[in-house]
């Protein structure tokens, strides 16, 4: 047999032709036909295959007792956890339950539907989850620039002419807040339309290989080169706002805000110097269609939410907002942003509360996850007592990792939905492992609505789910009537949408979306448009075209306008001064800082199981630049010992001039050496864990994202290994 299918694991949506046979997968590979990825895939596609026959995988509930993990059935699973959960918000609180919520989550459209009505019924305001390690900063320059979090303009590389990355690496991750499969031939087509790359990173990246130049910045100090930019664009060629000039209030506070932050200035905290920052800023105005991307590397630093505001501004003042070759926003089909309001993300929120410790605001009805360690270690009324964690491994993807280790070891009670027993949910009570992949039917909720092109694609489960197999979602919901039942919450209203909703199921109300959306049939029958049916009729997927002009119509804003200059961001320039003053430069008081990295073949903490994606050299290595090497006594392939703050860990080096000096890079993900994990394969490539020694007190203040760019660190080879024999690998990047 021969299925259609979207590979879920990343944010690339590439189209898959899986072989099946008898029950098993035979063969997958990429689908031609799919009109927007076009045969494009990566390795990690064919570890769908091995994550749904992986001997480790949970397939039943488990209870840790004393004597190791029991199965257990999922009446009993389900009605303990809503028995526990219920018991200790009865007695300590609503709050003293929190909630972590893992990426893995925006990947299934089930996931996305249910778990806000869990969310609701538990009632916490301590949740957290992975945004606030990731796109936080985004979701926070959306919101207050274009009124919705999800508003977020997305590069149109297919059409610009001029592409300035910072802070990004999507030919290993892929792409993100910019789905576009086969990015690499995307970039190639930019240059071979006469076009330029332009890559801004501490490391010189297989993205900064591929492009026409890459420029070393020192971690952490983007926003004083994007000011730098911002200054330059707005000093000599005024600005190019065109039709965008109507709708945007502020520029009169931006042009004066940039006016201190010259290229100069910025030159000793950055690194890069003057003469390159100004050259950039006048092909950035010159070309016809350019665009500012910046991902990862810009969001988890210390400024943040400035950096994303700042490349909104960049891009407002070139022109470039909502023009072909720019940076757009899309048109999806089930639309998040725009749609009915029962189908709709929220458009967002900022600083309703703060967290009981450090008073860190809420963005959205959720805390930065840096402060969850401490919101469990702290006494006091308000402590977390218990915690729910679902599609998420923050022992090993938040800051301080070690921290909430012992944090998680303290709880009275956790229960994780999650099919592996690792680093983190190790410590559950409970585990309540989801179906595969390949048992769900997926569509791509989040994705298409930041996709390079709009699309629409539905594919059906690949195997049938067994009766003992639940869904994330069914698993929200039962725990979401559980919980309200016990509350004695009204019953026969409460019933009935219990019923309704389990009847519909994500792909009902994905039914209900599509019809009701830009493209659909609006629920009257025999009308072109796109239903469920109608995708179900095109396997491959649906092309619906590209990016679009959409303003100001598309504007969430109450008045429909753009806020260039809004009042918290701009209040936050008084820490930039402070951070970076003026006339010095960065201090040599010989520590290094600390970057991540991503491999093609990892996907964040969980896929080192499989072992076609963990062959060939060990990854989680140290790179250090050659002069550093050679100051501290660091050798190729010998252990170095990093401490940072809090915490220490030991890794091979790898000396490459890969990384700008002062700059050293260690993969996330790793350290599954841990006892009681239950990964045979992961176990074998263990690692460490970069956030053993990221810094839970290191944040974007306003946003509160964690900073994980440009952690000080100390690193010296271990003096043992010299004597002994040469490490077995020889590790490079
Ligand atoms: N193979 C693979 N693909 C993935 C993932 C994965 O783990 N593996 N993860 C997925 C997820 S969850 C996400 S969010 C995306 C992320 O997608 P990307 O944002 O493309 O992620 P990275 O590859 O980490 O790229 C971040 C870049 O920022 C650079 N950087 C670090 N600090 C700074 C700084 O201070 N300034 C500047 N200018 N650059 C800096 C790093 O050197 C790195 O090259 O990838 C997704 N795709
Ligand atoms: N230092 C540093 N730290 C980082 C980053 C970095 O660049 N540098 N990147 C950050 C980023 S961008 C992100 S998004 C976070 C990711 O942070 P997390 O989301 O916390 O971590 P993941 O490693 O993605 O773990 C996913 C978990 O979900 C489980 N899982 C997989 N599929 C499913 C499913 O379908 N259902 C359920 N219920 N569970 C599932 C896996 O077993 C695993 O336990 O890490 C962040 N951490
Ligand atoms: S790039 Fe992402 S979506 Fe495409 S095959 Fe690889 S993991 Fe799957
Ligand atoms: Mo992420």
């Amino acid at each position: 047999m021969t299925h259609f299918r979207t590979c879920n694991l990343c944010e690339a949506m590439c189209g898959l032709r899986i072989e099946t046979s008898e029950g098993r997968v035979t063969s997958i590979r990429g689908d031609d036909a799919d009109p927007f990825s076009q045969g494009h895939i990566c390795p990690k596609a064919v570890a769908l295959q091995d994550l749904h026959e992986d001997p480790d995988r949970l397939r039943q509930p488990v209870r840790r007792t004393a004597t190791g993990w029991q199965p257990i059935s999922w009446e009993e699973a389900l009605d303990e956890t809503a028995r526990r959960l219920h018991a200790i918000q009865r007695e300590h609180g609503k709050d003293a339950v929190g909630v972590y919520v893992g990426n893995p989550t925006v990947h299934d459209h089930g996931a996305m539907m249910f778990l806000p009505m869990f969310l609701r019924a538990l009632r916490t305001r301590n949740k957290f989850s992975a945004s606030s390690v990731d796109q936080l900063p985004h979701q926070l320059a959306a919101y207050l620039m274009f009124g919705h979090q999800f508003l977020i303009p997305i590069p149109d590389i297919d059409h610009t002419r001029y592409m300035l990355i910072l802070g990004a690496n999507p030919l290993a991750s892929n792409g993100s807040l910019m789905s576009a499969p086969g990015v690499r031939h995307r970039l190639k087509a930019i240059q071979q339309r006469g076009g330029r790359v332009v890559v801004v990173d501490p490391r010189k990246t297989e993205t900064a290989h591929v492009a026409d130049e890459h420029v070393f910045i020192r971690p952490g100090t983007d926003a004083l080169f994007l000011f730098a930019l911002l200054h330059v664009l707005l000093e000599e060629a005024g600005s190019k706002m065109g039709k965008l000039a109507e709708l945007v209030d502020g520029l009169a506070t931006v042009r004066e805000l940039a006016r201190g932050f010259t290229p100069e200035r910025a030159e000793p905290h950055t690194g890069v110097p003057a003469e390159t920052t100004r050259r950039i800023a006048r092909e950035l105005s010159a070309s016809e269609a350019a665009v500012c991307y910046g991902r990862v590397g810009v969001s988890t630093q210390a400024f943040g939410a400035m950096c994303q505001w700042l490349i909104n501004v960049i891009n407002i003042v070139t022109g470039n907002l909502d023009r072909p070759g720019g940076a757009l926003f899309t048109r999806p089909a089930f639309d998040i942003v725009g749609g009915p309001k029962a189908m709709a993300m929220s458009r967002g929120s900022y600083g309703r509360w703060r967290s009981r410790v450090r008073g860190l605001p809420e963005f959205s009805g959720e805390l930065p996850v840096a402060a969850l360690g401490e919101e469990v270690l702290t006494e006091g009324p308000g402590r977390i007592r218990a915690m729910v964690t679902s599609a998420g491994n923050p022992v090993m993807s938040t800051p301080n990792g070690r921290q909430l280790d012992t944090a998680f070891a303290s709880l009275d009670f956790m229960v994780c939905i999650d099919p592996y027993i690792n680093e983190t949910t190790r410590h559950a009570h409970l585990i309540l492992p989801p179906s595969s992949k390949l048992e769900r039917s997926h569509y791509d909720l989040a994705f298409h609505a930041l996709a390079v092109r709009n699309t629409a694609k539905y594919s059906p489960p690949l195997f049938e789910p067994g009766p003992d197999t639940r869904h994330d979602w069914q698993l929200f919901l039962e725990l979401k009537h559980r919980l309200e039942t016990l509350r004695g919450e009204p019953r026969v209203r409460g019933q009935l949408t219990y019923r309704t909703l389990k009847a519909l199921g994500p792909d009902g109300l994905l039914d209900l979306g599509l019809r009701a959306g830009p493209y659909g049939m609006k629920l009257r029958p025999f009308r072109k448009g796109l239903s469920l049916a109608s995708l179900k009729a095109q396997p491959h997927g649906v092309d619906l075209g590209p990016l679009a002009p959409s303003l100001p119509q598309r504007l969430a804003t109450r008045d429909r306008r753009i806020q260039l200059a809004p009042e918290p961001l701009v209040a936050d320039l008084e820490r930039l001064r402070q951070a970076f003053p003026e006339g010095t430069g960065a201090t040599g008081d010989g520590s290094l800082l600390l970057i991540g990295r991503r491999h093609l073949r990892d996907n964040n903490s969980w896929m080192h199981n499989v072992p076609q994606l963990v062959k060939g050299k060990p990854r989680c290595t140290l790179m250090v630049h050659p002069e550093d090497a050679g100051r501290l006594g660091l050798r190729e392939g010998e252990q170095a010992v990093i401490t940072s703050r809090v915490g220490e860990v030991r890794a091979p080096v790898s000396v490459t001039d890969e990384v700008m000096p002062g700059v050293v890079s260690l993969p996330h993900g790793y350290g599954h050496g841990r006892e009681g994990v239950r990964l045979r394969v992961a176990g074998e490539h263990a690692g460490v864990s970069i956030n053993d020694l990221t810094d839970d007190q290191a944040l974007d203040a306003i946003s509160g994202n964690a900073a994980f760019s440009g952690v000080q660190v100390r690193v010296k080879p271990v003096e043992s290994a010299r004597t002994k024999e040469p490490q077995q690998h020889s590790a490079t990047g």
